[in-house]
C-alpha cells in the first residue's frame, strides 16, 4: 500500500467554468483516495509563495493575477504512485501540447488558462501540502475499495 500524496488545485478558470465535479471525478473513478479538499479564496502572499519558484518568469504577475481572479479548490489526493499519474492525468502545461483524454487536453486550450494545479514530484507535493493545509485537516480514513484498486 502507497501513502503517497499529491497537492492537485482546481484553478479559478476551472472553478468559473464548472469543471470541479469533472476533475475530482476522474481522480475518484480512477481509484485514488481523497484526504482533503475544500473552496476557498487565496490571498495574494499564499499564491506568491506556491509560485515562488516562478517569480523571475515574465508571466509571473499575470499568473498571479489569474490564480487572485476567483476562488480555487485545493486537494489532497493519495496513492501510488499519484505524484507523476497526477500530473499525467492533469497533461502537459500547455494544452495544446496535452493529449485527449488528459484534463487540459479535454478541457482548455491557453496555457495562461489551464483549469489546474499538480505537484510535480513528492517533495514539491510535501511542500504545497504543508503550505494549503493545516495538519488537522488532513482526514485518516481507509476507502472500502481499498482491496479492489489494488491487489
Ligand atoms: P505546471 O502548472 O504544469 O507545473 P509551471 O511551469 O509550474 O507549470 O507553471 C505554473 C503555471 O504558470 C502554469 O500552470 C501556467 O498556468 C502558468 N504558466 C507557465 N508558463 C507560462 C507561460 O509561458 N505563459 C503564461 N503562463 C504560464
Ligand atoms: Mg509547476
Amino acid at each position: 500500500m502507497s501513502a503517497e500524496r499529491t497537492f492537485i488545485m482546481i484553478k479559478p478558470d476551472g472553478v468559473q467554468r464548472g469543471l470541479v465535479g469533472q476533475i475530482v471525478q476522474r481522480f475518484e473513478q480512477r481509484g485514488y483516495k481523497l484526504v482533503s479538499m475544500k473552496f476557498t479564496q487565496p490571498t495574494k502572499e499564499l499564491l506568491e509563495e506556491h509560485y515562488a519558484d516562478l517569480k523571475q518568469k515574465g508571466f509571473f504577475p499575470s499568473l498571479i493575477a489569474y490564480m487572485l481572479s476567483g476562488p480555487v479548490v485545493p486537494m489532497v489526493w493519495e496513492g501510488k504512485d499519484v505524484v507523476k499519474q497526477g500530473r499525467q492525468m492533469l497533461g502537459q502545461t500547455n494544452p495544446l501540447a496535452s493529449l485527449p483524454g488528459s484534463i487540459r487536453g479535454d478541457f482548455s486550450i491557453d496555457i495562461g488558462r489551464n483549469i489546474c494545479h499538480g505537484s510535480d514530484s513528492v517533495d514539491s507535493a510535501q511542500k504545497e501540502i504543508a503550505l494549503w493545509f493545516k495538519e488537522t485537516e488532513l482526514t485518516q480514513w481507509k476507502s472500502s475499495t481499498h482491496e479492489w484498486v489494488y491487489e
